[in-house]
């Protein structure tokens, strides 16, 4: 369970504003953090809010890295 730190990405005070996430990531459901796509559905939560890894049985079954062969 890796703590993210992007100290690259300042989050305004506002905090409605969903992060914005570099490509190559997936923001956090709760918005606040974003999660490199290699992250995504590795069996760790990386986001606070376990949202990283929500909805992976249909991400992993459809395999949306399989979409480049
Ligand atoms: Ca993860």
């Amino acid at each position: 369970q890796s703590q993210l730190h992007f100290s690259s990405i300042s989050v305004p005070s506002v905090k409605t504003e969903p992060v914005k996430c570099r490509k190559g990531f997936k923001a956090c459901k709760d918005g606040l953090e974003c999660v490199m796509y290699s992250h995504v559905c590795d069996g760790e939560q990386d986001c606070k809010d376990g949202s990283d890894e929500d909805g992976c049985e249909t991400l992993c079954k459809t395999g949306w890295f399989s979409w480049q062969t």
